[in-house]
Parts: structure tokens; C-alpha cells; sequence
């Protein structure tokens, strides 16, 4: 029997995994949390409102619901994390800790923890990145998630902790806003060409970035969270790979289902974040270990996307 707490509930990915969570384990198995309140599909459900950085509320909130899977997604990201890199750093190493010695306590069973692309650099291969190569991240969320990922392989090491992590390329859903990532422009872009808007995008035309379409993230984080313990060989982080595009490519491919959408370029400091990114991930590890397989690739997705938020514009 699980009892489920999802610290970050109300983010991009937290609506999204929380439901879907709901569905397999019921309703009232799967407390969300946030420091914002729940609103939309999320509020129908038992709700904690939660700083993570407060260690006695989160403590009390696991003997409250006698919680044993938790799934901890509240973060600073990349783009945000750079305008105030010390709380950036603190809230998403303390939180971590936090949550990794709940576990070393025996209060929880099990722990998913997203890290992401941004662990690379631009000393890192850049096409078909490797699970295990040079990473020299240059964001402070990029760093967090490195020094994170080390300390999610020291406490199952260490401590025997079963904690479970992805490498999240960009994610891209449309039925939460995302905020303060570097990747945000692929869920945005969607919004303005269903509005009948021009989109002003901030990345160069030509800066590719590995992606991965909402349905394939929960996909994942869900399939590895119930893999076999001795199938799961890495205890830092997995690559996952969905797909790999560039602005123009997306818009081409909107341009498809709307012909007269427009996008016009003009790149900031978030193009710098991106181009120190890998352009695309070789993810054999997960696809070997625990038989991960993306179904969406790019024409899929903005198919999928389009017809969903112009029904949901129409109905
Ligand atoms: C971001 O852009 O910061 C995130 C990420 C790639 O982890 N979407």
C-alpha cells in the first residue's frame, strides 16, 4: 500500500505526475503539496500547503499521512535560478537533504528526484551525450543538480536510501504554465500559435535542445519509480531522450497545422544557458536497464498539443 507525498505538486511537472498518480493509486493516496495553492484538477484532491524548507512541517506531514513514496520536484530552474543564485542553491540542496534524510530515518521507502540536462556544459559532447562523460555545468541550477545527483548516489550507497532520478531533457505540456526554465519557449510557443498570436522567441532559430513531450516524462518518472530495485544500476541520475529540435524546426512544424502563425528571434541571456546545453542524449542506460521508450517524437506531439488546446479553446 503507497501513500504518496508530491512536494512541487502545483509546477508543470507536479500538475501533470499528480494526476496521473491519482489515477493508478487512488484519489486520496496521493497528497500534493506546494507553497502555492492547488488550483484546476489539482484541487479535488487531499492538499498540504508546504514550504520544503521547512524541515518540521515536511517531517509532520509524512507521519500525518504515513507517506511512503515521496516525490520531490520543488526547484528553482535555470533561467530563474541565475537572477538570485544563492537561494537558487540553498532551496534546492537543502530541500534535497532534507529529503534524503527522511528517508536514512526510515520515514519514507522511496525517493524520485528529477535532475536534468542542465548538469552538462560546453565541455560536454554535445550530440548523443553520454550517461557518464565531462559535465562542468556554468548555471547555478546546473550545478545543484550535479551536486545533487552525487548526494542521491552517496545516501543509496551509503545509507541504502532507494532514491530514483531522471535526467529530464526540456518538458513540454500544455496544461500548466511552466516557469523559469530555459526550455519554457517549446510550451509557450504552443499558447501564442493556438491564440492566433506571433510568438517572440528568446533562442536562436538554429539552437537545438533535447525535449521530451509531458505524456513520455510521467511515462518515465512513473516506470522507473516501479522498476525492479536491482534493475535500477544508477543511483545519480539517467539519461532519458525524447527528441531534439531547434525553434525553427517547431516552428516549421506548427506552421504545418497553422499556416499564418509567425515567429521572430531575439535572443537573451537564456540563448547562453542554451547553447551550453547538449544538443541531443544518448539514453542506452535507461533504455537497457529498465526498458525506457519514448513514444512522441516532434510531428506527434505538436499534433497531439494543437488539436487539445483548440478543443479545449472551442469547448
Ligand atoms: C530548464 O530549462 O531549466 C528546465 C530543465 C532543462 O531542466 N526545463
Amino acid at each position: 500500500m503507497k501513500n504518496i507525498l508530491v512536494i512541487g505538486a502545483c509546477g508543470q511537472l507536479g500538475t501533470e505526475l499528480t494526476m496521473q498518480l491519482r489515477e493508478l493509486y487512488g484519489t486520496d493516496n496521493v497528497i500534493a503539496s506546494d507553497i502555492n495553492s492547488p488550483s484546476g484538477p489539482l484541487s479535488d484532491g487531499p492538499f498540504e500547503n508546504l514550504n520544503i524548507m521547512d524541515n518540521d512541517a515536511f517531517r509532520s506531514i509524512l507521519k500525518k499521512h504515513n507517506i511512503t513514496d515521496v516525490y520531490h520536484l520543488a526547484a528553482i530552474l535555470s533561467a530563474k535560478g541565475e537572477q538570485n543564485p544563492t537561494f537558487a542553491w540553498q532551496l534546492n540542496m537543502d530541500s534535497l537533504l532534507y529529503v534524503l534524510e527522511a528517508a536514512k530515518d526510515g520515514l519514507i521507502k522511496q525517493v524520485y528526484w528529477p535532475s536534468s540536462i542542465a548538469v552538462f556544459g560546453p565541455d560536454t559532447p554535445k550530440v548523443n551525450t553520454p550517461q557518464n562523460t565531462l559535465m562542468n555545468p556554468t548555471t547555478v541550477y546546473g550545478i545543484s543538480k550535479l551536486a545533487g545527483e552525487r548526494w542521491c548516489d552517496y545516501y543509496h550507497q551509503k545509507y541504502g536510501v532507494d532514491v530514483r532520478s531522471l535526467r529530464y531533457p526540456g518538458l513540454i505540456g500544455y496544461k500548466s504554465a511552466p516557469g523559469g526554465g530555459t526550455t519554457d519557449y517549446a510550451v509557450d510557443i504552443f499558447f501564442k500559435a493556438t491564440k492566433g498570436e506571433s510568438y517572440e522567441c528568446y533562442i536562436s532559430s538554429n539552437t537545438s535542445l533535447p525535449m521530451m513531450y509531458m505524456n513520455d516524462a510521467v511515462k518515465a518518472t512513473i516506470d522507473i519509480m516501479n522498476a525492479d530495485p536491482d534493475d535500477i544500476k544508477i543511483r545519480s541520475s539517467y539519461n532519458i531522450a525524447g527528441m531534439s529540435f531547434t525553434p525553427a524546426e517547431i516552428a516549421a512544424e506548427i506552421k504545418e497545422i497553422i499556416p499564418e502563425f509567425e515567429v521572430t528571434y531575439n535572443p537573451d541571456f537564456r540563448e547562453d544557458i542554451a547553447q551550453s546545453w547538449p544538443d541531443s542524449i544518448n539514453d542506452a542506460n535507461a533504455r537497457a536497464d529498465w526498458d525506457w521508450k519514448p513514444s512522441f517524437d516532434l510531428k506527434a506531439m505538436t499534433k497531439d498539443i494543437i488539436s487539445n488546446l483548440t478543443v479545449d479553446a472551442i469547448g
